[in-house]
């Protein structure tokens, strides 16, 4: 690891500077930081500390390494309008090197890539995107003559800090299902090491960029799981915070795409909704500000579970999702008092009441999964006896 005080210049710039550079008027700069601030996770005041982090006049140097993907995670991060992926590239972080958007080919992008090294030795994040193949000596994937499994040895070595971005990186993605024909591995299996994992398919480029300024901001990577991901954005279910979450408590459910549920915005659940046993900020966080309902759910398909590992791309799509709790959404009145706080008459009756709801909710929850999992086990009982015939799908019937 890096000195952090090399890292970063501490000389700050006034937020007219700020507003040149970012052609972004200052209001909505603060505004951009205080979103960054409560996306992390930060208490009230916090975004003071990422304006001024942002201000620095000295940005990062980052190397970015593709590998097994589809340059989704780049694209989404284009997709991101605050600030847009320019912006980000010229006054947040320095962009070293990035085989998608460099200028440079060949032999000319390799000796960008050992002097972004050797200038910002100890000092760089390295963010790769993309599984890195270990099969037969790792030569499905070679770039200027070397493995994926070198170039990310090699360039990890020296890095202040490493961060996966993408399924890809953080799990093997895509890649690494079915057969795994090409040995697909993660970041953290070739250095040996957990390291900070954006998982999704594409990662929220939020996620990213709030990763990035944590960094900025306190000079270190936000506080992870034990699977490298960061708390303040995999922590929760989907479906804890799903807009869809009053349908699935009380029952309704779309049954069919373009059936009436499907068009009312019911639950996708019967639809193989994987939102109960995936955990990323989804539901509260829409990808890209293109507006309100910007991610899978809110556009009417059901989540494939694209952040978890043995989830996504490996579970069959219609086959409906395990739950993995009941707990009520957060925008659900809290049912324990904080310790050391008297409660009120009031707020006693609020609880009991809230209690009350829970438990109501809890056995709705088991009735309707109780007909949904019936009605899919007569499903399979008859498509067994149906050998051969084509069936329905997984559609369940209540
Ligand atoms: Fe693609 Fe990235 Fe998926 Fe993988 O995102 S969107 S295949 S996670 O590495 O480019
Ligand atoms: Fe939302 Fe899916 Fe949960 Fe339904 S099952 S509430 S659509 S996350
Ligand atoms: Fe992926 Fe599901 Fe979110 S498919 S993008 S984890 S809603």
């Amino acid at each position: 690891m890096g000195n952090m005080t090399d890292i970063f210049d501490t000389s700050r710039k006034t937020l007219e500077d700020i507003e040149q550079r970012l052609e972004m008027p200052r209001r909505e700069f603060l505004q951009f930081c205080a979103t960054l601030a409560v996306t992390m996770g930060l208490p009230a005041g916090a975004e003071a500390a990422v304006a001024k982090a942002i201000e620095s006049a000295k940005r990062p140097s980052v190397i970015w390494l593709h590998f097994q993907e589809c340059t989704g995670c780049t694209e989404s991060l284009l997709r991101a309008e605050h600030p847009t992926l320019e912006k980000l590239i010229l006054d947040v972080i320095s962009l070293d090197y990035h085989e998608t958007l460099m200028a440079a080919a060949g032999h000319q992008a390799e000796a960008a890539r050992k002097d972004a090294m050797k200038a910002n030795k100890g000092k760089y994040i390295l963010v790769v995107e993309g599984a890195i193949p270990t099969k037969n000596n790792g030569i499905y994937c070679k770039i200027g003559g070397h493995t994926a499994i070198d170039l990310l040895k090699e360039c990890a070595a020296d890095a202040a800090a490493v961060i996966a971005i993408g399924s890809c990186a953080s799990w093997g993605g895509m890649p690494s299902t079915g057969p795994n024909p090409t040995g697909a591995s993660s970041v953290s299996e070739i250095l040996g090491k957990v390291v900070p994992t954006i998982p999704g398919c594409p990662p929220n480029p939020y996620n990213f960029l709030a990763t990035v300024v944590h960094f900025l901001t306190f000079g270190k990577l936000p506080e992870v799981d034990k699977l490298g991901r960061p708390k303040f954005a995999y922590s929760r279910l989907i479906h804890e915070n799903c807009e869809r979450r009053a349908h699935f408590d009380a029952g309704r459910f779309a049954m069919e795409f373009g059936d009436a549920g499907h068009r009312q915005g019911y639950c996708l659940y019967k639809l193989g909704c994987k939102g109960p046993e995936t955990y990323a900020n989804c539901s509260t966080l829409g990808f890209g500000d293109a507006g309100e309902n910007n991610w899978p759910v809110g556009c009417g398909h059901p989540c494939i579970g694209c952040t978890e590992k043995g989830v996504g791309f490996e579970k069959p799509i219609h086959q409906v999702a395990k739950m993995l709790n009941v707990t009520p959404p957060l925008q659900y009145p809290r049912i324990v008092e904080e310790q050391g706080k008297a409660a009120s008459f009031a707020s006693a009756a609020a609880v009991a009441a809230v209690a009350g709801a829970a438990a109501g909710a809890a056995i709705m929850l088991t009735r309707n999964l109780g007909l949904s999992h019936a009605a899919e086990e007569a499903e399979r009982a008859k498509d067994k006896s149906d050998a051969g015939k084509p069936t329905a799908g997984d559609k369940a019937e209540v």
